[in-house]
């Protein structure tokens, strides 16, 4: 629809960044912190884009500081980070590591003096590996009460001071790379177990928004997911259908599971047919039912495009991770549908294509299905920045892209989408999973690369100045 006139943003509208532990803070075997399985999976050659690693990252944990001045001087309203599970409970459970929790607090307490809102994420991908080693982590039900232990000890610690909770990252994610692709940790392909693991995601999810409700009376919870909306490649019924597919099996399988604790029929049943639909024991759907959260966390990057693809068609894709444009290749899901190319799109040189009206269309879907309020808990742009003399980095293509962004939720606003707030992907640099330090999203440069640590330096890109003024005028200059 078009609109004259454009809404404006809510008054306390989140105007956020976000980051992740592992990606920022570096310090990984300091006071006491246990290793997660991150810390051990990017030692298997071949794993990482030439082998980086968060060893040290970007020092945020030794340099918060200043990194949140950096925060207060653009103005941000928000700041979304994650908490390493492994500096709280360094063996995933059992003996509490007081050096872990009191770094969270000094990190709050930071953004606090400078009205910043803290917005913490519980499981951002880095499980300790201590419960990988014990029990298989989240292929086994132990993982529930352990995680739930964990965010309770969040919740009676912080929840005084932090209102906006983020349950998981990107389940759909973490266990799709981890468990079909074997991208992530723990390195398996098998359907079954990824979908038995993904449901033990689930519950753990749900038992831990139950006991947040119990603990933090006045906050607000959810998970965040990656949700790249997906369109048809054409209008012939069998491209439809396989679109039809793709929305159950990509998006409504993890949505409709938060929103509602139960999982989309049709391919319930198709899976079932497969043999690799997951156990539901009793109590499973009761207890999903009573996760239900207060938003729709969304992290969006791209939209996907599908088409019709037979039983013998294709299946694993290869993934674009040196920034080498046109590297990808498709992939699909054989009997259900493939991943193909939109004509009409650009894409970045990851092969990650620029849609920001994919944007509008995921966050009204969203409202129409769930009728929940949305937090964009990322959206960003994986680029190559050069830092010139003078320590300029003219990166115009991030602000276009956001403009172009931020322009999208303003009319998704305009549509009547409950959106409480926007934060970018990411505020400083970081390290991207699999991509290395050259896939740069910050609005701050970190002088580093692969091969050295230089001086991790903090320099302002242009970018930080032009989302300064975004959220200077909420977003009526953009
Ligand atoms: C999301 C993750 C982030 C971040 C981002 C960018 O999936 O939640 O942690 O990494 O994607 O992705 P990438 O680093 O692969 O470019």
């Amino acid at each position: 629809m078009f609109h004259e006139k454009l809404e404006k943003f809510p008054k306390d509208f989140l105007w956020g960044s976000a980051s992740a532990a592992y990606q920022v803070e570096g310090a990984w075997e300091e006071d006491g912190k246990g290793l997660s399985i991150w810390d051990e999976y990017v030692k298997i050659p071949g794993t990482t884009f030439e082998g980086t690693d968060g060893s040290v990252a970007v020092d945020h944990y030794h340099r918060f500081k200043e990194d949140v001045k950096l925060m207060s001087e653009m103005g941000l309203k928000a700041y979304r980070f994650s908490i390493a599970w492994a500096r709280i409970y360094p063996e995933g459970r059992g003996q509490v590591n007081e050096l872990g929790l009191k770094f969270y607090d000094d990190l709050i307490n930071e953004l606090i003096k400078y009205n910043i809102e803290p917005v913490i994420t519980a499981y951002h991908w880095d499980l300790p590996k201590a419960l990988q080693d014990l029990y298989g982590g989240w292929e086994s039900r132990e993982v529930i009460d352990d995680f739930n232990n964990y965010c309770v000890t969040l919740f009676k610690r912080y929840g005084d001071r932090v209102k906006y909770w983020v349950t998981l990252n990107e389940q759909n994610v973490f266990i799709g790379l981890g468990y079909s692709t074997a991208l992530h940790p723990p390195g398996v392909k098998d359907t079954k177990r990824m979908l038995h693991a993904n449901h033990i995601a689930s519950l753990a999810n749900a038992k831990a928004i139950q006991s947040f409700r119990e603990i933090v009376k006045d906050g607000k919870i959810g998970p965040s997911f990656a949700y790249g909306p997906v369109y048809p490649l054409d209008c012939s019924p069998e491209n439809m259908l396989a679109f039809e597919n793709a929305l159950e099996h990509n998006n409504h399988w993890w949505m409709d599971v938060y929103a509602w604790g139960k999982y989309p029929k049709i391919m319930f049943n198709e899976l079932k047919r497969r043999g690799v639909a997951p156990e539901i024991q009793p109590g499973d759907l009761e207890l999903l039912k009573a996760g239900k959260p207060d938003f729709m966390g969304v992290n969006y990057y791209q939209s996907g495009v599908v088409a019709s693809n037979p039983l013998d068609g294709v299946g694993e894709g290869k993934m674009n991770t040196t920034g080498k444009k046109g590297s990808s290749s498709e992939s699909g899901i054989p009997g259900l549908f493939k991943n193909v190319q939109n004509p009409y799109l650009k894409t970045t040189d990851w092969d990650w294509t620029i849609d920001p009206t994919g944007l509008r269309v995921a966050l009204r879907r969203i409202t129409n299905r769930y009728d929940l309020p949305v937090l964009i808990t990322e959206n960003g742009l994986g680029a190559y920045d050069t830092l010139e003399e003078n320590d300029v980095i003219k990166d115009e293509y991030r602000i276009d892209y956001l403009r172009a962004h931020v322009e999208a939720c303003k009319e998704a606003v305009t549509d009547g989408v409950d959106l409480i707030g926007y934060c970018t992907w990411s505020f400083t640099d970081l390290l991207s999973w699999l991509n290395g330090y050259q896939k740069r999203y910050g609005f701050v440069y970190v002088n580093r690369d692969e091969h050295s640590e230089k001086d991790l330096r903090r320099i302002k890109k242009d970018s930080f100045y032009w989302y300064k003024k975004v959220i200077e005028t909420n977003g009526e200059e953009f």
